[in-house]
């Protein structure tokens, strides 16, 4: 790549560093310390289970320090970014744990994401490789990988876990430990590009430092009450920044504990985990937690071991949090985060409104929130309100978005979540809804903009809006309103027609339309007077009145 790299950095002013440092959020830790350290200290117990894989910290330890010493060996120089797309498995771990070590920075792709997705992870983060799995949920990621390879994007060097066919297998991986770097790297640098739910166009990358990162699943822990003999179910994608830190699985590893992988969220093969690893902590999108809760009903699984179910990622009803509870013999607790920071508990001892009405809390003493108006006025208590916030663990920018951040940032640095939300007192939030289109499809947040893109490319289609529409099941599900092109209706496309061509286009499966409406027209009268926002909510109340 002839692109010369553009730096990851990721700043707080002096007096914020000073004050988060003083009140003992940032702690200098890192995550090479934080593996090594836990090595020592809970040698055999076990860290990971996943598939056939069973390995103790010491062993995780071991895999991290030989994929590190292996990728400097094949030539990856510290500081490149190297694109992660691994489903739930172990080798997940033991992959980003080695990129730490080596000072390599990984950028978490999903594994529903395909050649769209993937190139413009590489484009933006410049990244010199890619790790996959050979194959995942029945897909052949090796294809992938040579059709990124093919596009000739900077991208130098394929790790596959599994079969590697022509590229680098991951269990070959070998190199001399001197190769590794000798000091642990510096706190305040970046660890990681996370990615941001997409509200507007393709995702954008989030830099997150050592420092912020591990603070926000240490203090999670605390709330979340993980200790080191938690077992702490991966059932969600474990490349999600839910089951990655709040408290997650890095959490868990913090605390010494056990992180089980669930190669399905789906109640049949997670139950069975639940009770051969007597798992005691979970996280859930809503969907997934009214599945499992009227599945409990008649498993002849035992639940038993479960404290504490974590649901999050999407707004979870009073009603459906009250099915929850009684389906399932855990605590509720619901958790309403972000990749690019603020994540807000209910805690455990919170009473039944609290936890059945709220999306809890901030995890920190220095999240500052704001719940503003259009004019950017604090609204009183109470009152619904765009939410703001700026804090220890919320970027202060995404990498290489200069347009992203001057939207998405005020001048003081609060970071615009785009969420409306309302503050009840003792600062629990209820969350509103989303300020702008972006469609909540069972957690996997999905930009309109980013659908009618795609939509409008096929040869008959004349126009599209793209909308979210309320669904028993996944909360919201994605419809597209279709202007044919041409009057003459044979020419029309079905709509299977036009979600296979969608998916021909190399795009996540969660991003094809639910459901396609073709309608004859937009309504003119407005024609040029209509922002697309407004257009798009016109439709879905026509739609809906009509249902
Ligand atoms: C989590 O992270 P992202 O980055 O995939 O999505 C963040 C967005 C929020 O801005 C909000 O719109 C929505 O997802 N959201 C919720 C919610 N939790 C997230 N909306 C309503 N109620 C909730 N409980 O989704 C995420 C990150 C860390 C922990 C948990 C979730």
């Amino acid at each position: 790549m002839t692109d010369k790299p553009i730096p990851l950095r990721q700043t707080w002013p002096a007096e914020l560093v000073a004050r988060y440092r003083a009140a003992g959020h940032w702690r200098g830790e890192t995550f090479p310390a934080l593996l090594r350290e836990r090595a020592e200290r809970f040698a055999e117990r076990t860290a990971i289970v996943g598939g056939d894989d069973r390995w103790t910290y010491a062993e995780l330890h071991r895999r991290a320090e030989t994929i590190a010493a292996g990728l400097l060996a094949r030539g990856l120089q510290p500081g490149e970014r190297v694109v992660v797309q691994l489903g739930n498995i172990a080798a997940f771990y033991a992959v980003v744990f080695g990129l730490f070590r080596a000072g390599l920075v990984p950028v978490y792709a999903l594994p529903a994401h395909r050649s769209t997705e993937i190139a413009h992870f590489v484009r933006k983060a410049q990244a010199a490789a890619y790790v996959v799995a050979d194959r995942y949920d029945g897909f052949d990621h090796r294809s992938l990988a040579r059709e990124i390879l093919a596009l000739g994007i900077g991208l130098r060097e394929v790790v596959v876990v599994g079969d590697a066919a022509e590229f680098t297998a991951l269990d070959s991986l070998a190199g001399d430990p001197a190769l590794l770097p000798r000091e642990d790297p510096d706190p305040q640098s970046v660890a990681f590009l996370q990615i941001s739910g997409g509200s507007t166009g393709l995702s954008k990358l989030i830099p997150r430092t050592h420092d912020d990162y591990i603070y926000s699943f240490r203090a999670s822990n605390a709330i979340c009450g993980i200790r080191e003999d938690s077992v702490y179910l991966v059932a969600l994608p474990a490349a999600h920044n839910f089951p990655m830190s709040s408290p997650g699985a890095f959490g868990v590893f913090h605390a010494g504990g056990t992180v089980v992988l669930s190669p399905s969220p789906a109640p049949e093969a997670a139950f069975a985990l639940v009770a051969r690893e007597r798992v005691t902590d979970v996280g859930l999108v809503p969907p997934l937690a009214l599945l499992w809760a009227q599945a409990a009903a008649s498993t002849p699984h035992d639940l038993s071991s479960l404290r504490v179910l974590q649901v999050g990622g999407a707004k979870l009803t009073p009603e459906a949090a009250r099915r929850v509870v009684a389906g399932l013999p855990a605590r509720l607790q619901q958790v309403f985060g972000m990749a690019e920071g603020l994540v807000n508990y209910t805690r455990l001892d919170d009473d039944e409104d609290t936890i059945l009405g709220t999306q809890g809390r901030p995890i920190s003493p220095d999240d500052e929130v704001l719940v503003v108006d259009d004019a950017g006025n604090p609204v009183p208590e109470g009152e619904v309100g765009y939410l703001l916030t700026r804090g220890p663990y919320t970027i202060r920018g995404y990498h290489n978005d200069d347009a992203a951040n001057a939207r998405s940032f005020t001048a003081d640095g609060f970071y615009r979540t785009g969420d409306m939300v309302l503050r009840r007192p003792g600062g629990y939030l209820v969350v509103q809804g989303r300020a702008h289109d972006h469609i909540n499809r069972a957690g996997e947040k999905i930009s309109a903009e980013e659908v009618e893109d795609h939509l409008l490319a096929h040869p008959q289609v004349f126009d599209v809006a793209v909308v979210s529409i309320p669904d028993e099941y996944l909360g919201e599900r994605i419809c597209a309103f279709v202007i044919p092109r041409g009057d003459d209706s044979s020419s029309k496309p079905r709509p299977p027609e036009i979600k296979a061509w969608m998916r021909g286009r190399g795009v996540a499966a969660f991003k094809i339309p639910d459901q396609i409406v073709f309608v004859a027209a937009f309504d003119q009268t407005a024609v040029g007077k209509t922002s697309r926002k407004e257009l798009r909510a016109r439709l879905r109340a026509d739609f809906l009145s009509k249902q």
